[in-house]
């Protein structure tokens, strides 16, 4: 019973015999399954030691308070039944409400299906948006912008200081606001036979999320996803301690169908808070959403129906920018990016191989990827458990999506982005929250899928080493279990594009200058693009990153963060620039080709120049191309 975490407070709502007319015989996008968040705070106890732990259904049932304790006062026991069952008779007598409600709805939908058609009408959100305003600030997803007094101008600048996102400007912008579609038109006229796709849930985990980003992901969600797909949306708040996600949201999330809220009683982190609400869910797909999303019509379908067909698949949508100032939506409408990695197992975005774009029939077809960004993704329900969900080792977030992305490929599952399929999501404007636990996820990802190749990362994040990662054995077991491929098998099957360091011995790791000691190699790229700016010298720090080169066997420089560069020596040049490396097979242009002489000078055949340290008149240090001069300190090198 420890597979998932400790124990949590969960409101749950409704128990399931409690909504009347739930189960109906006709179609699903009728059944009301409204759940009903208590003012009571319901905790849900899970697999402590104190406590025993309780079956899913009686979790579901849970009225297990925590408040309440294991010896609270049996008056207060039975007061709280009372006012437990005043609540259901209560909600009883609205539900009934509710299903007048329903059948006018009913007969209205009959009206309009002549009208629209029986796809038109299955197609339908549970939630029609509001009339559109096409003058509200931001409405189509276009920038909004606000004329702002001095007032203002400091509420906003507190607003982005707090969140890292413009929140001032979101609360201006519809929570129902519409995103102009601008995906491919075989994608706008697609057609699906909604009677045959899979259900979804949708999971939002959030930690102290701003209102009207975390609400309009929510009615996003609602008002863009057919409502015969959609059986419920689980919000599980990780412990956040702001004021309006206590109450107010209780009352708002109330009155909307098929929304659940769960709270963790501890900060839980992304991981394990997203599985507390994958326990909860009734769909068929697990939809994961990060909490400041918005989802562009037809986003779901696209992920069902290729679940539907292929139930090992785990798919991302597009990952659209919403502009954490503006709220500017960017559709990417060229071929989405792919996801993949570097040495340092950080994610990185790059473009679809040629191999890839060969094997797709059309360009509507889903792009496998060989990983993914982690944030947003569908997967069969019964697959991910099959599949062992998370390492619940895992604190907070990072490195859990690359970890996934192994397993899926290693294990035999298929991980892949639907160019259908879109979803805007805000980029902060820094990362709102730290993630001290980053380094230790990924570390656990590298022992336990990279095999050898765990190597390189180590050599290129030397603290890496020095982390404690924990118990790994439950992964390694059930790595075993499903005979999953090695990572070589990964490294040549699903990302062969990707550079494996040769490493030879002695011709890789820092740079260090003879002639400046303290000095090492360093590459800075330029903010917004890993190329474009050169080589220059920097105190050795000794943590791999931007000082760690390698030089191959084919006698390139690489430097393989972010992404595989090389450094290069233009005609007429004295900057050492870094431009990116040919492919593996490709021959290597002359200007990459270096020649590491006995003597320790770096030498440069095409300029016929060698690599010089210097000073520069103000006392800093930095390194050009110069005439080469034996016995030179300056000129000479060491790996290390
Ligand atoms: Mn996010």
């Amino acid at each position: 019973m420890r597979k998932n975490p400790k124990y949590y407070c969960g409101k749950t709502g409704k128990a399931q015999g409690d909504h009347r007319g739930a189960q109906r015989s006709d179609t699903r996008d009728t059944s009301t399954n409204r759940h009903v968040t208590y003012p009571e705070e319901a905790c849900v106890y899970w697999g402590t030691e104190k406590v025993k732990a309780p079956s899913l259904l009686s979790v579901m049932r849970g009225r297990c308070s925590r408040k309440l304790g294991v010896l609270a006062k049996a008056t207060f026991l039975l007061w709280l039944l009372w006012l437990g069952y005043l609540f259901l008779a209560r909600s009883s007598f609205s539900d009934a409400g509710e299903d007048e409600e329903e059948e006018e709805e009913m007969k209205a939908r009959q009206l309009v299906l002549d009208e629209i058609g029986i796809e038109g009408l299955l197609s339908r959100p549970l939630y029609p948006k509001p009339p559109v305003d096409s003058n509200a600030p931001g409405e189509w997803g276009r920038a909004a912008v606000l004329n702002l007094n001095e007032e203002e101008k400091k509420q906003e600048q507190d607003a982005v200081e707090r969140y890292a996102i413009n929140t001032f400007v979101s609360d201006k912008i519809s929570l129902h606001r519409r995103i102009q579609d601008n995906r491919m038109s075989e994608c706008q006229n697609k057609k699906y036979d909604y009677r045959r796709l899979p259900t979804t849930t949708v999971i939002i985990a959030f930690y102290n999320e701003a209102w009207s980003t975390l609400l309009r992901t929510i009615h996003s969600v609602l008002e863009s996803t057919p409502a015969i797909l959609l059986k419920d949306i689980i919000l599980i708040d990780d412990y956040s301690d702001r004021d309006y996600l206590k109450s107010k949201l209780e009352d708002y999330i109330s009155k909307l169908r098929r929304v659940r809220l769960i709270r963790t009683n501890k900060r839980e982190g992304l991981v394990r808070a997203r599985l507390i609400g994958a326990t909860y869910a009734t769909g068929d797909v697990l939809t994961f959403l990060d909490c400041h999303c918005e989802c562009v019509p037809g986003w779901i379908e696209p992920l069902l129906e290729r679940i539907g067909e292929n139930a090992s698949t785990v798919i991302c949508p597009v990952i659209d920018t919403i502009d954490w100032n503006t709220f500017e939506f960017y559709m990417q409408t060229d071929e989405p990016m792919i996801g993949g990695f570097d040495w340092r197992l950080t994610f990185q975005w790059h473009s679809v191989p040629e191999v890839e774009r060969k094997r797709r029939k059309s360009r509507t077809d889903p792009i496998r990827s060989p990983t993914m960004a982690g944030g947003l993704f569908a997967v069969s329900k019964a697959y991910f458990e099959y599949l062992g969900t998370y390492d619940t080792g895992m604190e907070v977030w990072g490195g859990e999506n690359l970890e996934l992305s192994f397993r899926v490929w290693q294990c035999g599952g298929s991980l892949e982005i639907h160019p259908c399929s879109h979803v805007g999501h805000v980029f902060p404007k820094k990362a709102p929250y730290a993630r001290p636990n980053f380094l230790q996820n990924t570390v656990r990802a590298a022992e336990v899928w990279m095999d050898s190749y765990k190597q390189h990362f180590y050599k290129r994040n030397p603290p890496a080493q020095k982390e404690n990662y924990g118990d790994i054995s439950h992964r390694l077991l059930l790595r075993e279990k499903l005979k999953c491929n090695s990572f070589d098998w990964y490294l040549k099957k699903i990302y062969p594009e990707l550079h494996v360091p040769e490493d030879r011995e002695g011709w890789h790791g820092a740079v260090r200058s003879s002639g400046i000691p303290s000095e090492c190699l360093d590459y800075n790229a330029p903010e917004h693009s890993p190329t474009g700016s050169h080589l220059s010298l920097f105190g050795c720090h000794g943590q791999g990153g931007n000082q760690y080169f390698e030089h191959t066997s084919h006698g390139e420089i690489r430097f393989n963060s972010v992404t595989e560069l090389c450094a290069e020596v233009l005609e007429g040049h004295i900057s050492i620039g870094m431009k990116h490396c040919p492919h593996d097979r490709e021959d290597k242009p002359r200007a990459m080709l270096w020649d590491f002489k006995n003597d320790g000078s770096i030498y440069h055949p095409l300029s016929d120049m060698c690599i010089t340290a210097f000073r520069t008149g103000e006392g800093r240090t930095d390194v050009q191309m110069r005439r080469c001069n034996p016995g030179d300190k300056n000129q000479q090198w060491k790996f290390e």
